[in-house]
């Protein structure tokens, strides 16, 4: 049998490009990892456990919770919470922040934000969800109670970040600023192994991904942009292809794999669009640059954008550079 490194034997191997670490940002990942297959369990047998349907509750978003939403929510919370290496944490179905003041958490430097389980409208159908996750370290003394500053830093000062697949297979992608490695979940052995080593967006793609059922509420810029994507130009290689599942951990996923756009634009209905800025936007921006991929509001480097709440959205382009570009290109002329 090859050799195959496991997801943990990487994280620990790749501990030493911090000089400073001290296995706590190691120990932090590895936590995601363990909620990760909790999570990756109670999804793949959802049809048959009665876990399917709305909670009968609503997030602070006034989005009506799915009962997966909000076990996943509890079981990455609890997970970080006991393993101790944060001291406060965002969660997408959360009001405000949670602060861990436990005596294993006193001397915690980080804090993570997230969204525990993206693409709830997906669950019940069967099709590929996601859990999105952004580590910052805090910004207040360690030992105090974290702050609402801790959680309100630009995605630039992200330490980590990353996602997981709950697809065909299982993924977890992430990455710490060194290039973005994807590890693929074997459930019979119950390990995540590296399957895909140092991602990198292919330099052209021909697929887009937007919910063109919004199209008539799209700023002129945007409507002009996916025409141009529609249109015939055979040294372009356009028209391109749709592909939408309405995950955006899903639609990201197969983008950095294949090449191509990802964009949740502002609208009439949505004025800043729909996508939350600290747990999906920021993680999802690093990762791509690391991919060697941009990512933008339309105007600006997602990762310098200085965030005002927690839940703020954001209008959202994403994917190759040549095509964000061009996307920004329609923006600028036309709004
Ligand atoms: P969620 O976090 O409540 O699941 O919402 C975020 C999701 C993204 O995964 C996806 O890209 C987008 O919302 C889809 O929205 P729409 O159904 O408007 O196309
Ligand atoms: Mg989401």
């Amino acid at each position: 049998m090859d050799r195959h490194i496991t997801l943990g034997e990487f994280i620990v191997e790749n501990q030493k490009d911090f000089p400073y670490a001290k296995g706590e940002l190691s120990g932090l990942l590895s936590s995601i990892r363990l909620a990760g297959k909790v999570v990756n369990q109670v999804i793949n047998k959802a049809g048959l456990a009665e876990i399917l349907g709305k909670a009968g509750q609503e997030n602070i978003q006034g989005e009506s919770q799915a009962k997966l939403d909000v076990m996943a929510n509890d079981v990455f919370v609890e997970t970080l919470r006991n393993r101790g290496e944060i001291c406060g944490l965002v969660s997408e179905e959360l009001e405000d922040f949670i602060a861990f003041e436990g005596d294993i958490n006193k001397g915690a430097k980080y804090v993570v934000l997230m969204d525990p389980l993206d693409g709830s409208s997906n669950i019940d159908v069967g099709i590929t969800v996601g859990t999105i996750f952004s580590i910052y370290r805090r910004k207040s003394e360690v030992g105090n109670k974290v702050e609402l500053e801790d959680f309100l830093q630009p995605g630039v000062n992200q330490v980590a970040a990353g996602y997981i697949l709950y697809g065909t297979s299982t993924l977890l992608v992430y990455t710490t600023g060194k290039g973005v490695n994807g590890f693929t979940f074997d459930p019979g052995i119950g390990s995540f192994f590296l399957s895909h080593p140092n991602m990198k967006i292919p330099e052209f793609g021909n697929i887009y991904s937007v919910n063109e059922g919004n199209y008539v509420h799209f700023p002129k810029g945007v409507k002009k942009f996916i025409k141009w994507l529609q249109e015939l130009d055979e040294n372009d290689r356009r028209p391109y292809t749709a592909r939408y599942t309405g995950s955006l951990v899903a639609d990201f996923h197969r983008n950095i794999l294949l090449g191509g756009v990802y964009f949740y634009p502002e609208g009439t209905t949505a004025p800043k669009g729909k996508l939350r800025l600290l747990y999906e936007a920021n993680p999802i921006a690093f990762v791509t640059e690391q991919a060697g991929g941009k990512c933008t509001n339309g105007l600006r480097r997602i990762m310098e954008i200085q965030p005002k709440e927690l839940h703020e959205r954001i209008p959202f382009y994403c994917g190759n550079k040549v095509l964000v570009e061009k996307a920004e290109e329609f923006l600028r002329k036309y709004d």
